[in-house]
């Protein structure tokens, strides 16, 4: 289902919110590249690995026990379309890690953020420990639809929207940079859209 997005009032505080290159739109098209997994939130592990000093698993109800976030968060996709104004709720990564006792490696510099569908999309360690960046699981007040990514997607306000990671289920931390599923078909290794990092 495609909800309408209220209408944001004010034109020119609106206009400052909407990157070069951007067309707003109202409609929040659901965008894969695979089909949409049916995702169980009872048996949903979600794992950190790589660059940490201990791997951590962690239970999709875990996450709800941690300080629960409602944003609202502006969406832009590199095609040049843009939604405003969509709350989400969650959790911030951040937040995450510190509750799970996660200790990141100095050597780490990175993390692949990986889906139950085999997706992934990588992004650098400030913008994972981004007290913006979460991990959400309701969307304008409702359950995420799995279209969107529900049961638990990841939310970067930050960059371009190929790199809210859906159906996620794991975090790899790593030294060097590497390419994920967009990025290695010639999308941007970063992704910033007020600079137009679209393809690389
Ligand atoms: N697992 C997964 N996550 C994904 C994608 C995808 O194909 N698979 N597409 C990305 C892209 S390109 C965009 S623009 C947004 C679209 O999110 P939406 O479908 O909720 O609009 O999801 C991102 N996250
Ligand atoms: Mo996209």
């Amino acid at each position: 289902m495609i909800k309408r997005i209220p209408e944001v009032p004010d034109e020119a505080a609106t206009r400052a919110r909407v990157p070069p290159g951007q067309a707003v739109t109202t409609r929040f098209y659901a965008l894969t590249a695979e089909e949409v997994p049916v995702v169980d939130t009872t048996s949903l592990v979600i794992t950190v690995h790589g660059e940490v000093e201990r791997p951590v698993s962690l239970q999709y109800a875990q996450l709800m026990t941690l300080p629960h976030l409602v944003r609202s968060a502006d969406f832009h996709c590199v095609e040049g379309w843009s939604v405003l104004g969509t709350t989400w709720g969650g959790v911030a990564v951040a937040d995450v890690l510190k509750a799970t006792g996660v200790v990141v490696k100095p050597t780490a510099r990175f993390v692949m953020v990986e889906c139950v569908t085999g997706y992934t999309t990588n992004l650098p360690l400030d913008v994972i420990m981004d007290p913006e960046t979460m991990l959400v699981w309701e969307w304008n007040g409702l359950p995420l639809p799995p279209e969107h990514g529900g049961p638990l997607r990841l939310l970067v306000p930050s960059l371009y929207a190929w790199k809210d990671a859906k159906w996620v289920q794991g975090f790899e931390f790593m030294t060097e940079d590497r390419a994920g599923f967009w990025e290695s078909r010639g999308y941007h290794m970063h992704g910033d859209p007020w600079k137009q990092e679209r393809y690389s």
